[in-house]
């Protein structure tokens, strides 16, 4: 009996090692990503892996929802601009072997994360940034467009009356409260996405106008590899969102993949990664947002952020409109 029940569990291990080995976590396919909005923007994900298709082209399909959506004024068309006027866009996008591609500083183009894949899959770099990345694009058919919307306009004018450059605890969600309806006109946000498909394969991909009424010229750690996104496919992938700059410092993405392959939980990576931006500037810390997102290869995914506020979605076989609070410090 004692060796029955044994190598019941013995086999249950085995397989859920062979899953793991095989790369097929136990809840394989899973896309997760930060804000309200990404609730819509997973279904547009999960419509390719349910099909069975790749985490890549996942996560692109995924975010170019809210880059699409002009009630959205932090990410794509209809994102606030820079102080001087100009929406500039910063995306990246990273897969299963490593891969990456990354536009900053980019203007005209609605899109930025499909430039940032075509930079990926096109050319021997990385990143591209302000004219080249938008010249980039138009050599390869990406259309030009005016990205600056009325409301957006009218936003920046009533800034410039003022000419606060403060950056503003959950923006992102501004509003949400209003209606608690993904797709909805109040509903925007800045996106960070992380995929994995039913190989078992991760991929990530992040989208943002960036900070809104920033210096000219201004990037942050959205379109920085290891900063806003990073994914290992031995172990999994990370993403983040709030005051780029702190993200930056800290390399944070990178750390919360680095800390999951140390043996961290999805969740406890992200508080620490949260905590080491507090060690170094426990004051600034109190004032900003900053929130990372997780999942690792095992399909199990957390969140933690600086100050409450931070929501993410979450969409897998059993569920696709999951939307959850993520913890925070303050
Ligand atoms: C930035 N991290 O440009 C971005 C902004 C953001 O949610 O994620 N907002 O600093």
């Amino acid at each position: 009996m004692g060796a029955s029940v044994l190598s019941t569990s013995g086999l249950l291990l085995a397989a859920y090692a062979d899953r793991r080995d095989g790369n097929v976590a136990a809840n394989a396919p899973v896309v997760i990503s930060t804000w309200d909005f990404g609730v819509a923007a997973n279904q547009a994900a999960w419509a390719i892996l349910k099909a069975g298709g790749r985490a890549l082209d996942a996560v692109e399909a995924g975010v170019r929802v809210p880059e699409a959506d002009l009630s959205n004024v932090t990410v794509g068309k209809g994102g606030y601009p820079d102080r001087d006027g100009h929406v500039t866009l910063d995306a990246c996008i990273m897969d299963e072997k490593g891969n990456c591609g990354s536009v900053a500083a980019m203007e005209h183009i609605a899109h930025p994360i499909s430039v940032a894949r075509m930079v990926m899959e096109k050319t021997p770099h990385v990143m591209l940034v302000g004219d080249g990345a938008l010249q980039f694009a138009l050599e390869n058919g990406f259309e030009k467009e005016k990205l600056l919307t009325t409301k957006a306009e009218e936003a920046w004018r009533k800034w410039l009356e003022e000419k606060k450059y403060r950056p503003i605890i959950n923006i992102e969600n501004e509003s949400y409260a209003v209606e608690k309806l993904p797709g909805n006109q109040y509903n925007h946000d800045t996106i960070g996405m992380l995929a994995m498909d039913s190989n078992g394969n991760l991929s990530g991909a992040c989208t943002t106008s960036g900070m809104a009424f920033k210096m000219h010229g201004r990037v942050g750690d959205s379109p920085i590899i290891g900063a806003g996104l990073y994914v290992d496919n031995e172990v999994g992938g990370a993403t983040a969102t709030g005051v780029g700059e702190e993200v930056i410092r800290t390399v944070g993405s990178f750390l919360v993949v680095e800390l999951m392959r140390q043996g961290h939980s999805p969740r406890d990576a992200c508080r620490e990664a949260v905590e080491r931006i507090i060690k170094k500037k426990p004051e600034t810390a109190k004032e900003i947002q900053v929130g990372f997102l997780a999942l690792n290869k095992r399909g199990e995914y957390g969140a933690f952020s600086l100050q409450k506020g931070f929501s993410y979605a979450v969409c897998d076989g059993h569920r696709q409109d999951l939307l959850l609070d993520g913890e925070s410090v303050f």
